[in-house]
């Protein structure tokens, strides 16, 4: 059963012994940080700030921080939601007139993922439209060299000017004050290209924003995921809570928010203005400098009586983030799989940040296929991000860091395998020599074959035969080994 909003989430996370509740006094300068910081690294719970200092609004943090949180947001395991994917992607009109109605309920599921458009809804129970400011949310100063507050796990709502179709993204916003805060969409997501198109149009000056804080998990959660440009992100929060998210008008924009939002900024970004954002603590572990972005003009708040306000923070890894990119790195595994059905499996380990490091094992079937890998995933949506990509072959368990490091450093001869190349980089990258452009590398780590020019003899991995190893568990009892 899909959750009905942030609230019911909150109630099977406590139901479940994954929530804390602290009714005391807690900072949200960089208390909560400290807190959230703590617990992820612990394996603690999420936590739910009762009496966040300077704010009657509670604050949620780490609802999603860990397997189990994941899981208990998607009401699945993540490699069940890349099944049921997986199975979406197979499914074919069957022959005869059987198999057709075996496909109804199928298709009639499919039907069911599309957004709802509904009258009213509970993020409207409080409308703002002149007495507002932002200062009523308990916004955290999250690290302390950061420029300001951080709104951290938004979701921002924006419409293509060309297509019409909306996008919800993630992005955070720096509170410049009571009525304006920054727009950190980066260059290569799709708030930044509404914001483009805008722009090269002319005719306009402002462009349309909402911004939905705290919603059920599933749609919270759909505002990070990588799709391509123009795919709605409530058509798969849909489809992951398999039940239509429903949205409502906003008051003042031309947009539609999930009606069940615990809070909404309508408002406006002005093309042409910009403001300087940041410095902020940033996924990386390292504070991203401050640079130029849009701003937003928020016009108008509504809200639910008694708001919970959902937030984030990230940092050295592993925190909330990483577990929400794990989730990533297997639902969208067959997606990946349905343009290199090569590729067996991928791992991002939380030290590589997402895509500073991608270990992918593939079946390789013809020479230079670990390079044509590397060159698919630059050329894949956000996986062009990626900073280092290491190619194994399909034996190694790329899950196994550890196994993966001795397979890959000892199969590789580093002039031979390693090859660099340009392109557009995370925006987050402090090492780059430009901002969004720099260099990547690939490191071929597969076993090398005579047609790709290795004349040697490769070695084989040293394995006990079986035989021996039964007969060895018998003699370690007796040795009395454990
Ligand atoms: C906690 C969190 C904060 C994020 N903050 C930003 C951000 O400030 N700017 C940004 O461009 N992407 C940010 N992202 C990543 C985007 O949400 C992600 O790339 C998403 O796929 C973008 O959606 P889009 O392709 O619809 O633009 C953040 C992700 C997470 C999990
Ligand atoms: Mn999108």
């Amino acid at each position: 059963m899909a959750y009905a909003d942030l609230r019911e989430f909150i109630r099977a996370l406590e139901k479940s012994g994954e929530l804390k509740r602290i009714p005391f006094e807690v900072d949200p300068e960089l208390e909560i940080t400290e807190f959230a910081d703590r617990s992820v690294k612990n394996g603690g719970p999420a936590l739910l700030f009762e009496n966040p200092k300077g704010s009657k609004v509670p604050v949620l943090i780490n609802a999603f921080a860990s397997t189990k949180r994941m899981e208990l947001a998607l009401e699945s395991a993540a490699d069940d939601v890349a099944g049921r994917i997986s199975e979406f992607l197979q499914m074919r009109m069957p022959e005869g007139i059987i198999g057709k109605l075996k496909m109804l309920p199928m298709l009639a599921e499919v039907g069911a993922f599309f957004p709802k458009i509904v009258n009213d809804g509970p993020c409207k129970e409080v409308i703002r439209k002149k007495d507002f400011s932002l200062d009523y949310f308990p916004v955290l100063k999250c690290w302390p060299h950061d420029g300001g507050k951080f709104i951290t796990l938004p979701m921002v709502f924006s419409k293509n000017p060309d297509t019409g179709k909306r996008n919800c993204g993630c992005y955070r916003m720096q509170v410049f004050d009571e009525r304006t805060t920054g727009m950190h969409w980066q260059t290569h997501k799709q708030g930044a290209e509404h914001y483009r198109r805008m722009s090269a149009a002319g005719g306009v000056k402002k462009m349309d924003v909402a911004v939905a804080i705290g919603a059920d998990p599933a749609t919270m959660y759909s505002a990070i995921l990588p799709l391509p440009p123009d795919i709605d992100e409530m058509m798969i929060a849909g489809f992951l809570r398999s039940k239509p998210v429903e949205m409502v008008k906003c008051e003042t924009v031309d947009l539609e928010v999930p009606a069940n939002s615990e809070i909404v900024l309508e408002g406006y970004v002005e093309l042409g203005e910009l403001r300087r954002e940041g410095p902020f603590g940033d996924h990386t572990g390292f504070y991203s400098l401050d640079d130029d972005y849009p701003v937003f003009h928020v016009t108008c708040v509504t809200h639910r009586k008694n708001p919970v306000y959902a937030t984030t923070i990230v940092g050295p890894p592993p925190m909330e983030d990483f577990y929400m990119g794990k989730a990533i790195e297997r639902i969208f595994l067959p997606l990946m799989r349905l343009q290199l059905p090569e590729v067996r499996d991928i791992a991002m380990p939380a030290e590589g940040i997402f895509h500073n490091l991608i270990l992918v094992s593939i079946r390789k079937s013809y020479p230079g296929h670990a390079r044509k890998v590397m060159h698919a995933i630059w050329g894949l949506g956000q996986a062009m991000f990626s900073k280092v990509i290491v190619v194994v072959d399909e034996d190694v368990d790329v899950q196994n860091f550890s196994e993966v490091a001795w397979k890959a450093l000892n199969n590789i001869d580093p002039e031979r395998d390693i090859q660099f190349v340009m392109g557009p980089i995370d925006s987050l990258d402090h090492a780059s020599r430009l901002p969004n452009y720099g260099s990547k590398m690939g490191v071929d780590a597969t076993r090398k074959w005579p047609e790709e020019g290795f004349a040697r003899r490769w070695p084989a991995v040293m394995r006990m035969p079986e035989d021996v190893q039964k007969r060895v568990d018998a003699l370690w009892k007796r040795a009395g080994l454990k």
